[in-house]
């Protein structure tokens, strides 16, 4: 088979047969036995597992098979034969690691045992558990709490997150900057003043019963390929499915259920969006602008014919505030400019608009489109703001899904890990631990990274994840990892983050959530909370990858000890021994949330945590929910987007990754084969630009801070985008966003609007 880079276009449907064989060769070549395949038919069970990759919902009656294609991918990446054992570090200094690539880093396999960097030989070499643990806690007593770091990435399960958390506070910080931070943090800061809740109000039930969606910026066939069956059945209803993204994403086109034998056997697929609109970058404010100026005005002229109103005007007057100044606002806004800013006509627009005021439920979905972007907390709000106005939230089929990435994203800033310490019960936790908590505003990510390039960080703990790949700015921020004291890392596979090590240098290796986790109460059950916040309980199956991995809440519980000493009156060891007595602290802590919290994590489907707003009681300040007038439409122009020559760029993942984790370079649904150095251009822009297909090219940031950020060996290809849009691959794009490029107030890195310019070299 060539191994030659080649883009075409990709006409199939998303799942389908592909996707069995894609799977299939997940499992091979990882080296994953038939035993090892069997433990999917547990992923997404009741008594099972909770599948390590996306945070979908997962049904109370699963599918024999309640798995998809990058599901099964990232369980055979878990499950992998391949293991890095000291030999490996022997034959290989860090210096010389740095020229591989991502891909061929974590591509080694499972780490095994514990190390620690040695600087003489530029070496990672084997240090004891307890000699590991006792070295990190010196140094940490010895540091300033405010300028330690305790970083987690979205995977630890609810006990791991909730010990961290605490870990990091009686410690003295609230330096607790998460993977969310550079994700749904844009709707965790506009949810709550707009409808009173930091999450989605919908669940998987609610996809029964809703006659419209509207989806915005997230390419579901890729990243939560599982909803795709709802929305095929919602699809088989005849119910409305209006998309809004710049690219044809093959999976929001049409579907094909690779567990249905009807669907396999014939070329049968599902059409899912029923309307697709390819809006610009950045143009979405513009474009529900447009979707609420067309309802409005519609109701006026209702109201003026004395026809029935095409508003909700019970639920407007009952339960929400400021209606009449949105109302203005909107009217005013100028047809011409929601076009321009949109990239979509009145007409497409108003056609929206239209199956909006017919359905008696619309659901609005979105992904990372939507959050990460200047204005990325306004979009979320702007989305809400549509949603109130047919009063599509409370009912049944009606609300707001903000589609989380990470399998535990969510659950970990239920139980405490924030930055913010208002959204903490800290009170509680002074009286259940008998001490003091810092009540000063910690580090996000992104101030975290300002912290590390201003050369302000002592340690960097990182509970999984790779900081150093995911986050924007790679030029300024690399070098700048030497100048730290410390940095610990908590992993399951080696990435970059390793490489970018500080003075002292630990990495831990940890079970993963599949594999048996036997402690001294015997084998131990986990929690995760999905993207409906539905808590589910998660039971590994499979054997550890090595006998001398420890769990992620022994690691925890062995650091804390060993730098706590007698802070605090937290029994770790038993903690460790027992994990149902971290849950039993959780339910202490959030006695509504988690009541009968044991019981209640096993039952099928698991249980849902409570969501006012989802009964339509608003816990904002002025117990209504909010509308909220936009400024203006468009993308902030902190960076000059004007001239001809600038395009935006949006940086996404491509269907063989796990974010900053490559399992290989094919993005089949987009086409995209054997390579992740393209750039993706609209083909006016192309000519307009006097660059070839196929041509190699630089691309540089278009800032005004005086940092050069270019990336040469990228190639240009025609793709259907609209003009001024490039998309070009996360996490290798990353070096391109300057780290002040991030939403306002809830500093989400942009990595979906970053001016370049794009020339022939
Ligand atoms: N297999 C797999 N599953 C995953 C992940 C993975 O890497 N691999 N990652 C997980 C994580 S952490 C997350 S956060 C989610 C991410 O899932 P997504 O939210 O789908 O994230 P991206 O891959 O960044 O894709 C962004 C989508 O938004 C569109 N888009 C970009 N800019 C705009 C815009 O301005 N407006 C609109 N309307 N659309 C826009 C892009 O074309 C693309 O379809 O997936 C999770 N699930
Ligand atoms: N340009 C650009 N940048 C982005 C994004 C984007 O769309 N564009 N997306 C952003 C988003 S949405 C997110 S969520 C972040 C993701 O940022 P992170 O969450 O920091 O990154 P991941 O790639 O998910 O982390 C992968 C690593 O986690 C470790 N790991 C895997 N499983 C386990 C486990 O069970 N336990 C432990 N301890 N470690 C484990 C492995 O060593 C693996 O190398 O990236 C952000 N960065
Ligand atoms: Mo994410």
């Amino acid at each position: 088979m060539s191994k030659l880079p080649s883009i075409k276009k990709y006409d199939h449907p998303a799942g389908g047969w592909g996707s069995l064989k894609a799977v299939t060769s997940a499992l091979v070549e990882q080296h994953v036995t038939l035993d090892g395949a069997r433990i999917l038919l547990h992923q997404n069970k009741p008594d099972g597992y909770a599948c390590v990759s996306c945070s979908w919902a997962k049904p109370a009656d699963p599918h024999l098979f309640e798995f998809c294609e990058n599901g099964a991918k990232a369980t055979a990446w878990e499950l992998t034969k391949k293991r890095i054992n000291q030999d490996f570090f022997a034959h290989h200094t860090l210096a010389s690691l740095e020229a591989w690539t991502d891909f061929e880093l974590e591509s080694q396999g499972r780490l095994t045992e514990p190390m620690r960097y040695d600087a003489a030989t530029d070496r990672y070499v084997p240090v004891r558990w307890q000699q590991a643990f006792d070295e990190i806690g010196k140094m940490l007593r010895d540091f300033d709490p405010k300028r330690t770091v305790f970083y987690t990435s979205g995977r630890a399960s609810l006990e791991t997150s909730y010990m961290y958390q605490l870990f990091a506070r009686l410690y003295g910080t609230n330096n607790l900057p998460d993977s969310s931070n550079m994700c749904h943090e844009s709707t965790s800061v506009a949810l709550p003043e707009t409808i009173g809740a930091p999450v989605g109000t919908v669940t998987l039930d609610d996809f029964q019963h809703t006659d419209c969606f509207f989806f915005f910026g997230h390419n579901t066939g890729t990243n939560a390929p599982r909803m795709l069956h709802p929305l095929q059945e919602a699809r088989k209803r005849d119910a409305r499915i209006i998309t809004f993204n710049p690219m044809k994403e093959r999976g929001l086109v049409s579907f094909a259920n690779p567990q249905s034998p009807k669907d396999m056997l014939t070329p049968a697929q599902t059409t899912i969006s029923t309307q697709y609109l390819q809006v610009k970058i950045g143009g979405d404010i513009a474009a529900v602008t447009g979707v609420c100026k067309a309802l409005i005005e519609a109701d006026d002229r209702a109201q003026k014919t004395g026809m029935p109103r095409v508003l909700d005007a019970e639920f407007i007057a009952e339960h929400t505030h400021g209606f009449e100044s949105f109302a203005d606002a909107t009217r005013k806004a100028e047809w011409r400019d929601i076009e321009v800013q949109s990239g979509l006509t009145r007409g497409e627009l108003e056609a929206a608009a239209n199956e909006y005021a017919r359905a008696k439920a619309v659901m609005i979905l979105y992904g990372m489109g939507i959050t990460q972007h200047r204005e990325g907390v306004l979009a979320v709000q702007m989305l809400t703001n549509l949603m109130l106005l047919g009063g599509n939230i409370g009912k049944p089929g009606a609300g707001i899904c903000p589609i989380r990435g990470h399998s535990n994203v969510q659950g970990q800033r239920t139980v405490g890990i924030t930055e913010k310490p208002a959204l903490v019960p800290l009170d509680k936790l002074a009286r259940m631990y008998a001490f003091e908590p810092s009540r000063e505003e910690g580090m996000s990510t992104v101030d975290a990274c300002a912290a590390l390039r201003d050369g302000e960080l002592d340690a960097f703990i990182g509970l999984g994840g790779n900081f150093g790949r995911a986050t924007p700015d790679h030029h300024v921020l690399e070098p700048a990892w030497k100048r730290v004291l410390l940095t610990v890392q908590i992993a399951t596979h080696l990435n970059r983050s390793h490489l970018l090590h500080g003075r002292a240098a630990y990495l831990l290796p940890c079970l993963g959530r599949i594999e048996i986790d036997l402690q001294a109460s015997g084998p131990q059950t986990v929690t995760v909370e999905d993207s409906t916040a539905c808590v589910h309980a998660s039971k590994g199956f499979a054997q550890p990858a090595s006998d001398a991995l420890l769990s992620e809440p022994a690691i925890v519980a062995g650091l804390a000890k060993a730098t706590l000493q007698d802070r605090g009156n937290v029994d770790w060891d038993a903690w460790t021994a027992d994990y149902s007595l971290v849950r039993a602290a959780i339910e202490a802590t959030y006695p509504e949330q988690f009541k009968d919290f044991e019981t209640r994590m096993s039952q099928p489907g698991g249980f849902h945590r409570s969501i006012p707003a989802a009964r339509r009681e608003w816990k904002t300040r002025n117990g209504k929910a909010n509308f909220i007038t936009p400024e203006g439409m468009g993308e902030d122009p902190d960076m000059s987007f004007d001239g001809e020559r600038t395009l935006r760029l949006m940086t996404t993942r491509g269907d063989s990754q796990f974010n900053t984790t490559v399992y290989g370079l094919d993005d089949r649904f987009r086409g995209v084969f054997n390579t992740r150095d393209v750039l993706l251009m609209n083909r006016d822009d192309m000519t307009r630009l006097s660059i070839a297909e196929d041509q190699s090219i630089a691309v540089t940031t278009v800032s005004k801070d005086g940092v050069k950020r270019c990336l040469e060996g990228l190639r240009a290809h025609a793709f259907d985008l609209p003009r001024g849009c490039a998309m070009g691959y996360y996490p290798e794009c990353n070096a391109l966003i300057p780290l002040s490029h991030h939403a306002k107030r809830s500093k989400v890195p942009a990595a979906k609007a970053v001016p370049i310019l794009v020339r022939a070299r």
